[in-house]
């Protein structure tokens, strides 16, 4: 195995039992939001498909891998869930070793979505960005996917945003896979699903607001 880095990415070059040569990148990639709003659970069921009712309160940075099997190789993302949203000097010295921030709100609460785009702010300049409003499985929303865009466009032309749920899977492998197309190539396509355990229960979606 030979391990080198080059502009953020590290290229591990190995042998698959199948003696096939499969490269291996490997990216950093920041989760930012208040309290709640469903970091830990979205990592937590792209790690292991489940979904998880309670609150797991992180109360420093965490790191967690995911690998992604995609059409450009397999990519090993680093994953930084960043509880504090309050220290700028600090959020903004981690965004030096980041490839893409995912920046996600609660789209029940108006005050969460108002701290993404305060981070927005912040971090746009530095980093690419996925802004996700999470929780859209619960009909009664605060923040509608205009009022984040409209809020948004003035600062950053091409902000991606999506609608996401955690918990009903809806829109669920976008936030990665956008920032890996970035990162890796715009036609990059995930070939192994993540293993998914279906929702506690089928939760409709009532509007399908999400502007792509
Ligand atoms: N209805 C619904 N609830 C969700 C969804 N995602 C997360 N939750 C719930 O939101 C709560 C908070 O989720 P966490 O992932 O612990 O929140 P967090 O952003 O990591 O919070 P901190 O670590 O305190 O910053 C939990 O009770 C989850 O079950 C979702 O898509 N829909
Ligand atoms: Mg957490």
């Amino acid at each position: 195995m030979i391990l080198f880095s080059a502009y953020f990415l590290s290229y591990l070059i190995a042998y698959s039992s199948g003696y096939i040569l499969q490269l291996i990148m490997n990216y950093n990639l920041a989760i930012i939001g208040g309290s709640g709003v469903g970091k830990s659970i979205f990592i937590h069921r792209h790690k292991s498909g489940e979904f998880i009712k309670h609150h797991i309160l992180t109360t420093e940075k965490i790191q967690t891998n995911i690998t992604f099997h995609t059409t450009h190789g397999i990519a090993e993302v680093h994953i930084h869930e960043i509880p504090d949203t309050t220290n700028s000097e600090q959020i903004m010295a981690l965004m030096d070793h980041m490839d893409a921030v995912i920046i996600m709100f609660d789209v029940t609460s108006m005050s969460s979505c108002l701290t993404a785009i305060d981070l927005t702010k912040l971090i746009s300049k530095k980093c690419y960005i996925v802004v996700c409003g999470n929780k859209c499985d619960i009909p009664q929303r605060k923040v509608m996917a205009k009022d984040i865009t409209r809020n948004l466009f003035f600062i950053v032309q091409k902000i991606k945003y999506y609608d996401i749920s955690a918990r009903s899977n809806y829109n669920f492998e976008k936030p990665f896979l956008v920032c890996l197309q970035h990162c890796i190539s715009p036609d990059l396509a995930f070939i192994e699903a993540p293993p998914i355990i279906p929702a506690v229960r089928d939760i409709e979606i009532l509007q399908d607001i999400s502007p792509e």
